[in-house]
């Protein structure tokens, strides 16, 4: 028999493990959204540079940053609602998702 099947269940499991994140235009929610599901360095690619207004994080714990490559001012968001940016609207340049548990010793991955 095939193991394909058993090969897409592993996959879909590993992809609820990783964290969420929606990133939206305007305040409250509103705008055309993005969501990620893993580390973005350069929004800019997704043509969504310097435009988040609110975010929501759905899982995971989440360092935003207003230039690429996590440069620059950066916020930790956990998981919750951020109607408003204050003092970060229209600035983020890239996403990325932070360990929540300390890796395994014998399975840090460089990211
Ligand atoms: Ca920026």
């Amino acid at each position: 028999m095939k193991r394909l099947v058993c090969a897409t269940l592993l996959g879909a499991a590993a992809a609820a493990q990783a964290g969420d994140i929606v990133l939206y235009t305007r305040a409250h929610f509103g705008g055309p959204a993005l969501q990620l599901h893993g580390s973005e360095p350069d929004l800019d690619k997704l043509g969504f540079n310097d435009k988040t207004s609110s975010v929501v994080v759905q899982s995971g714990t989440w360092e935003v940053c207003e230039n690429k490559y996590y440069k620059g001012r950066c916020l930790v968001l956990e998981k919750g609602e951020y109607a408003e940016l204050k003092n970060f609207n229209d600035m983020m340049s890239s996403v990325r998702e932070l360990e929540a548990r300390p890796p395994a010793k014998d399975k840090r991955v460089q990211k």
